[in-house]
């Protein structure tokens, strides 16, 4: 059993950044406490307010991004942070060497229901020439993450995270307030039998996937020659979990539900950091038209289409788009 710190050093992370890892950690652990306190704190249920994206914010999402955004700004290694629940970056120290991006929970949605959430952060180095309020800092390809990672407030607090060694995993043990490394050097099976989509879009999907999906479910009498399994967490951390556990292939298609939103999941604290997270496992993380870690950000609230996880599986889904 290998605590985080040491674990961390053997794979020659910079002293900065483990630092700034226990930051992000020191709030996580706070987050994790407050959601297992479910009812008893009344802060189940949503605010009065919207995210610039237009959707309801759930109390334990303010309360999450309100305590990542000061431990970390306060800890003094970071020049801006971006969230889901901010419309613009909020600058921190000047000569901070990151920025961090976070979903300070995700799948809001199943506070309500006592399910899986989850807080995703994605770390990259900050440019020095330009100032800690300009969002343009983050404008940098997914490929460039230092660090990518997510906190899952399950039966059991989980860490996944990856410093480009590797995809390791981590629980939190309650006892002491520590992470314990539980499984150095992930690897995602490059066959699976599982998928996961939300089906209730089918009808809004492009003709490839649609195509793709409907052999799924025709398993062993269509031209897969095998049945497949169906999962759908509704909260991306979870999903991604599964996949980094068993294998499986995780898609959230372009659809055609509302023309003003084709894609429904964020690159920067979403797509980027499961991407980083799953190619160090060995598996795949892609659009239908490229690797997502490839994919120049034009602003931090961006979305993208998602299709992600076993490599052979994800290959077989692209094969459909050609
Ligand atoms: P929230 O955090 O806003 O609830 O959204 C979660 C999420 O972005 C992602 O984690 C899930 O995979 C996806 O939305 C679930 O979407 P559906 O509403 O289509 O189930």
């Amino acid at each position: 059993m290998q605590r985080l710190a040491p674990a961390l050093r053997q794979d020659n992370v910079p002293l900065d950044l483990i630092s700034l890892i226990q930051a992000i950690l020191t709030a996580s652990k706070d987050i994790s406490f407050r959601v297992g306190q479910g009812h008893l704190n009344d802060l189940l249920g949503s605010t009065e307010d919207e995210n610039v994206q237009g959707e309801v914010q759930k109390k334990l999402d303010v309360i999450s991004n309100d305590l990542l955004k000061e431990i970390i700004l306060e800890s003094g290694f970071v020049k801006a942070i971006s969230s889901e629940e901010e419309d613009n970056c909020v600058a921190g120290n000047e000569d901070g060497k990151y920025l961090v991006s976070f979903d300070p929970l995700d799948g809001s949605s199943n506070t309500d229901i006592n399910s899986l959430i989850g807080t995703i952060f994605s770390i990259h180095e900050a440019p020095s020439n330009l100032a800690a309020n300009d969002n343009d800092m983050f404008k940098q390809a997914g490929d460039k993450q230092v660090c990518a990672g997510y906190v899952l407030y399950g039966p059991s607090t989980m860490l996944a995270m990856t410093t480009g060694s590797g995809t390791h995993f981590y629980v939190l043990d309650k006892t002491y307030g520590e992470f314990i490394l539980v499984e150095r050097n992930v690897q995602v099976p490059a066959e699976t039998a599982e998928f996961s989509v939300n089906m209730s879009n089918q009808r809004f999907w492009q003709a490839p996937m649609q195509n793709y999906i409907n052999d799924l479910l025709a398993g062993n009498t269509g031209p897969r020659g095998k049945n497949f399994n169906m999962r759908w967490i509704a909260a991306m951390v979870g999903d991604i979990h599964r996949v980094l556990c068993r294998g499986g292939i995780f898609t959230y298609p372009t659809d055609s539900k509302d023309a003003s939103k084709p894609n429904k999941l964020r690159l920067m604290y979403e797509a980027n950091p499961m991407a980083f997270l799953l190619e160090q496992a060995g598996g795949l993380a892609m659009t239908s038209q490229g690797r997502i870690m490839d994919i120049q950000p034009d602003s931090i609230h961006q979305r993208v289409e998602v299709i992600m996880g076993s490599k052979n599986e994800v290959e077989t889904c692209l094969s459909y788009y050609k």
